[in-house]
């Protein structure tokens, strides 16, 4: 009888534990670890001119982060340049560790709506954030002139990375285009060696058209020659203006 009890209690007991837990979503996921940033803003100078000089009505300066491919829309800031032309510092905090894209836009913002502020320049950077630590990063920005803009090509940048054993690659591809109309993000390569096979391989949509396109392709090596091969990253906005970017990629000996 005592047996039989106690089996009913733990069951009664498993029951209610299951219940809370199901109750709850499961278990609390851990909190993901955070860093921050301090950018250092620098502006361009050219033939002596005095940096904020070449832009001088630039009141704000927007920066946003993005992981991923994705903007994370909180920690989105507005900082104000510093005047006179000298060198804007800013720290963006609880940012998730790992790799992060910051985009940066700077604006006079003299015009009285509806007109839109004048877009004077951008600039970005990727930094690698780590957990309770602050990391110091440079932000150089690129004058955009004359505005407003005409429409700009786009620039790219790809990266790749494998793992040993795995037989794959994985390529990082990033486009921007200031002028939101980026396109599509377009892949090549030359697997076989020969540099006139070089051409698109992959084509990712960014769609809607926007100022900034992510993407990872991965391709397999297995069975291909060790040797020194190249992967080529086009960008290109949809009036078909482009930007291009290069990477070598190094296959070991099996
Ligand atoms: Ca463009």
């Amino acid at each position: 009888m005592r047996i039989a009890q106690l089996v009913a209690r733990t069951f009664v007991a498993l029951v209610l534990v299951l219940a809370f837990t199901w109750g709850c979503g499961g278990p609390l996921p851990q909190a993901r670890e955070t860093g921050a940033v301090t950018f250092h803003i620098h502006w361009p100078s050219a033939a002596g001119v005095q940096a904020r000089e070449m832009a001088p009505g630039t009141d704000l300066i927007t920066i946003k982060v993005y992981q991923n491919g994705a903007e994370l829309e909180d920690l989105a800031r507005d900082v104000t340049p510093a005047p006179g032309g000298g060198q804007t510092t800013v720290t963006i905090t609880s940012i998730p560790v790992g790799r992060t894209r910051f985009v940066a836009w700077a604006y006079d913002t003299s015009n009285p709506p509806p007109q839109p502020p004048l877009f004077n320049a951008w600039g970005t950077t990727e930094v690698t954030v780590r957990a309770n630590t602050t990391v110091s990063a440079t932000l150089t920005m690129s004058l955009v002139s004359p505005t407003p803009v005409p429409n700009s090509a786009p620039s790219a940048e790809i990266q790749a990375t494998g793992t040993t054993g795995s037989n794959v690659v994985t390529f990082t591809c990033e486009g921007f285009d200031v002028d939101f109309n980026l396109d599509r993000l377009e892949i090549m390569y030359n697997w076989d060696g020969d540099p006139s096979s070089f051409s698109a391989d992959a084509t990712y949509d960014v769609s809607p058209d926007d100022v900034y396109g992510y993407w990872t392709p991965t391709y397999d090596y297995s069975g291909l020659g060790a040797g020194t091969y190249t992967a080529g990253l086009r960008a290109v906005d949809s009036d078909g203006l482009d930007g291009y970017a290069s990477v070598q990629v190094t296959i070991p000996v099996p």
